[in-house]
């Protein structure tokens, strides 16, 4: 069967009438990028997850329960150096990596281009900044880990381009590797899809596509060729991120965990961050756009928040378990964006293929400075503020 017959069976058999007739007002080389495209999505999916919708499937009840920490303030200066040398012995072994999930849009910030090429009033761009923690490891233990990178299909050129022309800000082009995530159409509330530019609307699937990303880019492949066990999986809008952190990973080694992550202290109960909890008795994460009004505001006999470890978007797995994450079905959470329905999915929500992970609180003024809005809280100028306090 023509492909041109297969792209129209597929779009009256899942109600896409809109696309339709405009497939069938093309001709030439739209066309046929259109049928490919129409080709290359899995209809099947994005039916179902807007079916769910309805089903209310997604937020069925899940038993919510605290989970405990440890406050890395609270180790001994013995215990510190003890964890900081197993960390560093797998790290200068290069067993560690570094992955950057930077294919989020970014809207909040107002800033079109990939959120990494953003210059703050210091003059620095947020990926030089991310490449300086690279080059201050090696000044001090001459060696540095691999850097994955994760655009989308809308940033990855520009991410690309903009490494090359500030020369990869002095890191050796090898050991920088870029990757693309995947993609889901985006619907209207009817569940119809949305046409732009002759093709149909796509967006990112959320940085819970990481691992799914890693596996089809080959980069678990790269990583076991060169022998990496280790990967911190962090956002591109923390300038204050740590990834390279030898104690973090010489606790986590310790206590035999194959997932740790890093919170701070939630500021207050309305922070727009996730909060670190057990789902069903597995680690997890309840995002702040699903929290109740009680999750937020529970608080112990102390007067603390009991839901209170906020998510800094700082995680350490070990390569192994990247594949039993992707042997399980990811959750997809739906955001509503300017009047259209984009399924996302989320890092965390990975976490509940094991049965318990590591939670090391540290401070947010050492290791938390998000930049999410053009102004006010989380935004280029309280988080230069913090990282310039930093250097103080
Ligand atoms: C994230 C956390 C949230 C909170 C907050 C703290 C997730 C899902 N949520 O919220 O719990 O603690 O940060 O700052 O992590 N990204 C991609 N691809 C995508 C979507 C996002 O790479 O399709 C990246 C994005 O570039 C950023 C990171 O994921 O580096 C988090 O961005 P976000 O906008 O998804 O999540 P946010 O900031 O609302």
């Amino acid at each position: 069967m023509q492909k041109l017959e297969l792209a129209q069976n597929k779009l009256m058999q899942y109600n896409q009438e809109e696309i339709l007739s405009v497939l069938n007002s093309l001709d030439g080389k739209e066309k046929e990028e259109l049928i490919e495209q129409i080709l290359k999505i899995d209809f099947e999916e994005i039916t179902k997850l807007y079916e769910n919708l309805k089903t209310k499937e997604q937020s069925q009840k899940c038993e919510i329960q605290p989970i405990d920490y440890i406050d890395k303030d609270k180790l001994s200066a013995g215990e510190k150096e003890e964890l900081k040398k197993i960390g560093l012995n797998i790290i200068k072994q290069n067993k560690y990596a570094v992955v950057t999930m930077a294919g989020g849009q970014g809207t909040r910030l107002g800033w079109d281009g990939p959120k990494g090429t953003y210059k703050l009033a210091n003059g620095k761009f947020i990926f030089q900044i991310l490449a300086e923690k690279f080059i201050q490891f090696k000044d001090q233990y001459g060696t540095y880990p691999y850097w994955y990178i994760m655009t989308s299909e809308q940033n990855n050129v520009q991410t690309v381009d903009f490494f090359k022309s500030n020369n990869y800000f002095g890191l050796d082009k090898e050991k920088i590797k870029f990757f693309k995530q995947d993609k889901l159409p985006v619907l209207t509330p009817e569940g119809k899809m949305v046409i732009e530019d002759n093709k149909i609307k796509t967006a990112s699937n959320g940085n819970g596509a990481v691992y799914a990303g890693l596996i089809k880019e080959k980069m678990i492949d790269d990583m076991r060729l060169k022998n990496i066990e280790w990967l911190y999986i962090s956002g591109v809008d923390n300038i204050m991120v740590k990834f390279i952190d030898p104690i973090f990973l010489g606790l986590t080694v310790k206590n035999n965990m194959q997932i740790a992550s890093k919170s701070v202290a939630k500021a207050y109960p309305e922070e727009k961050v996730g909060v670190f909890c057990k789902k069903n008795g597995k680690p997890g994460i309840v995002e702040y756009i699903e929290l109740t009004e009680e999750m937020r505001n529970d608080k112990n006999a102390e007067g603390n928040l009991i839901y209170g470890d906020a998510n800094i978007v700082s995680h350490l797995l070990n390569v192994d378990i990247i594949e039993k994450i992707t042997s399980q079905k990811m959750q997809y959470h739906l955001e509503v964006k300017k009047g259209l329905y984009k399924f996302e999915s989320f890092v965390f929500d990975g976490f509940k293929a094991m049965d318990n992970m590591l939670v090391m609180r540290v401070k947010r003024e050492e290791e938390f400075a998000p930049i999410k809005n053009s102004e006010g809280v989380d935004s280029p100028a309280t988080a230069l503020e913090i990282y310039e306090n930093s250097k103080k």
